[in-house]
């Protein structure tokens, strides 16, 4: 039996076995803390089910794999290559590549097609990012989920909430959100104006945890002047929210141990560092930092507190609106940037003028069919790593179970590159993997993350510890929807009543696929009030782009938005090209979408 991880890039990171002899049966690691007796199905059926890319390719032509990285090396020999990894493999050697790179005068992408907005607020406010332990999830009495999608993005996450008071805030009423006590149906783009209206009304109660406030937020008054200068009235029209719905959620908030658990959902907007910063500031007001059975999780940065071999000081581009078109050599690496960058139709057009536009993947998707040279990768089970998360603490080395018949690892691919180029320095696998390794601590017989704390913030915010919160203090937001809605309001007509011409994008993860692998969609997802018929033909459009795809006739929608899960085919055609205000991430949501029925 071989203990390895889950290299999918999941909040799980589960810990798993698996017998050589059976490759296609793992199991979850017995006695892991986050356990819950089953593997899902991304990793033991439709990872199974995708067939890989067995031979490497030139120009359409199958090749040795000496020839094809013979190529390469010619490649990047030419012209200083552009390096631009996803995120298919989340183990720490998929880095290698980067010495690569920093050899060859090349370029690297910075930003963030996840979290980076969100990890962005959470810097203005913390200064720090620690991640919020499950066990400090599993003394609460009352979970607040937050635009995350537990059951689907999160499932080993579930038996940590179960039987504590839950409130979901969620534009969709989602699987969670049915079994929820409270869910506010929140209209998307809208979670910074309730957190500030929450914690203004926090204050009004009186119920603010002064104690709290006077050692770690002393700025408090500010704050509080702060959200006042927003309207309540106009925020919860704007919101369709009521002041009941605001008491609702406020008996679950003036509890003794609250948790928020917030997801990428909140923050795929131009605006998303504002979300987390208002949130924190939120939980600060509640005094929830370094409490037990309180907190604020989030997507955490895994690398942090590590002193990491691959990094290299090189020109960066952002990943999210990368110039492609610039380079004329590109690697793409354990990604598929054609379909999962915003903005997808340029993204094509940019990526066909590369010249030599060289793929390094599992799968065949949209930007292998666009490459000049594909490299098929070895798997997970074939290789050695370590897998660090972003959603615990865990640290699992994953060792090699199979030889694999084809492709090759990032190591080698590395050393491969190093020997055609005559470069020299690189150390051997089992070194770097070591270097990380021995950088983890370890706490009952596990190895955990540097920067783990039991209990985060105990002893006050920035790196060094002993700071205070900084609590939001500026907002300022020209999206035009809310100008529009303003206008609205000023001639007295009621935004929402009207029949909706334009939709608000929602595009979050669905179970069948991880991003763009696996089983994809081709359905847009519509309320009932579109006035469209299941399995009809639908045009959707925005001002990026068109995409036509299936109808499904959707309950658990507002009548303002419709959804086209990620990894549906084309849906990136209608997202725009822009950089998040912080963090340098892309926008998936800050988007209208217009319907059009398709006459055959
Ligand atoms: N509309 C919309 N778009 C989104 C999102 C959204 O929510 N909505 N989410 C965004 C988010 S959060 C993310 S993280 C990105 C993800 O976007 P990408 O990082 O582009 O990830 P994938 O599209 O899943 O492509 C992963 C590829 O990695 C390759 N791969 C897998 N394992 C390995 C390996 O071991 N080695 C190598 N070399 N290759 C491997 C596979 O061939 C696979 O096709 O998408 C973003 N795009
Ligand atoms: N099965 C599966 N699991 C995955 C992935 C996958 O593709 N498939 N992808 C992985 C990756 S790369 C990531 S980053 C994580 C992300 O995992 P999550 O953090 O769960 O992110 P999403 O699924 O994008 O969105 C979560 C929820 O946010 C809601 N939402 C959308 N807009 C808003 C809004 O404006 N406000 C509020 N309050 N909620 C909103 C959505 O309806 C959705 O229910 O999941 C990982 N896990
Ligand atoms: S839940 Fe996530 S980490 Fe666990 S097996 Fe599935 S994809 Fe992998
Ligand atoms: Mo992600």
């Amino acid at each position: 039996m071989i203990r390895t991880a889950c290299p999918l890039d999941c909040w799980d990171a589960c810990a798993i076995t698996c017998d050589p002899d059976r490759p296609e049966k793992l199991v979850a690691t017995p006695g892991h803390p986050m356990h819950n007796g089953a593997l899902c199905a991304l990793l033991n059926k439709h990872m199974h089910e995708t067939p890989r890319i067995e031979r490497p390719r030139i120009d359409g032509r199958e090749v040795s794999m000496d020839e094809a990285l013979d190529a390469v090396a010619e490649a990047i020999k030419e012209s200083s290559p552009l390096l631009w990894r996803g995120s298919g493999n989340l183990g720490v050697m998929q880095g290698v590549t980067n010495l690569l790179i920093e050899r060859f005068g090349g370029t690297l992408t910075h930003g963030s097609l996840c979290d980076g907005a969100g990890a962005a607020g959470i810097l203005e406010g913390r200064g720090v990012n620690l991640q919020l332990p499950p066990e400090q999830i599993a003394k609460a009495e009352v979970v607040v989920v937050w635009g995350r999608n537990l059951p689907v993005t999160n499932a080993h996450l579930m038996p940590f909430v179960e039987g504590k008071k839950l409130v979901v805030i969620d534009p969709v009423r989602t699987r969670l959100a049915e079994k929820a006590d409270l869910h506010i149906q929140i209209k998307p783009r809208s979670d910074v104006y309730l957190a500030l209206l929450l914690a203004r009304f926090v204050t009004m109660e009186d119920t603010q945890n002064d104690e709290w406030l006077e050692a770690w937020g002393t700025e408090f008054d500010e704050f509080y002047d702060f959200t006042r200068s927003f309207r309540i009235k106009v925020l919860l029209e704007y919101m369709g929210l009521s002041l009941d719905d605001i008491g609702d959620l406020l008996t679950y908030l003036q509890r003794d141990r609250v948790v928020f658990l917030v997801g990428a959902g909140v923050q795929k907007y131009s605006i998303g560092h504002y979300t987390l910063w208002a949130i924190d500031s939120l939980a600060a007001t509640l005094g929830l930092f370094g409490r037990e059975g309180c907190g604020v999780s989030y997507l955490g940065n895994s690398r942090q507190g590590f002193v990491d071999p691959f990094a290299v000081k090189v020109p960066t581009v952002p990943i999210a609106t990368t110039p492609f078109d610039r380079f004329d050599t590109v690697l793409v690496q354990g990604g598929n940037p054609a379909e999962s960058m915003p903005c997808s139709q340029r993204v094509v057009e940019a990526l066909k003028q590369v010249k030599h536009l060289i793929y390094f993947g599992l799968y065949e998707n949209e930007t292998s069919r666009l490459a000049r040279i594909v490299i098929p990768a070895k798997s997970f089970l074939e290789k050695n790593d370590l897998r660090l998360s972003y959603g615990h603490q865990y640290v699992e080395p994953m060792r090699k179970a199979l030889e694999g018949a084809f492709g090759i690892s990032e190591y080698d691919f590395t050393a491969e590159l190093f020997r055609r180029l005559g470069l020299e320095g690189l150390k051997s696998e089992e070194a770097y993997l070591q270097e990380w390794l021995d950088q983890c601590p370890e706490i009952e017989g596990r190895k955990v993350l540097p920067d783990y704390t039991p209990l985060p913030y105990a002893e006050g915010f920035g790196e060094e510890g002993g700071e205070e919160l900084v609590f939001m203090d500026d907002f300022d937001d020209d999206f035009e929807e809310i100008k529009r809605f303003r206008k609205a309001r000023f001639a007295k007509k009621g935004f929402d009543e009207g029949p909706i011409e334009e939709y608000w994008l929602l595009t979050p993860k669905q179970s069948k696929s991880l991003n763009t692998q696996f089983v994809r969609s081709d359905r847009v997802h519509l309320p009932p009030s579109a006035g469209f018929t299941e399995g009809e033909r639908v045009r959707v459009a925005s001002e990026w782009g068109a995409c036509e795809l299936q109808a499904h006739i959707d309950e658990r929608l507002r009548r303002d938005c419709v959804l086209i899960p990620a990894g549906t085919i084309g849906v990136n055609r209608l997202t725009p090209p822009i950089l998040s205000e912080e963090g340098d991430a892309a926008c998936y949501q800050e988007v209208k979408v217009t319907l059009e029925p398709i006459e055959d």
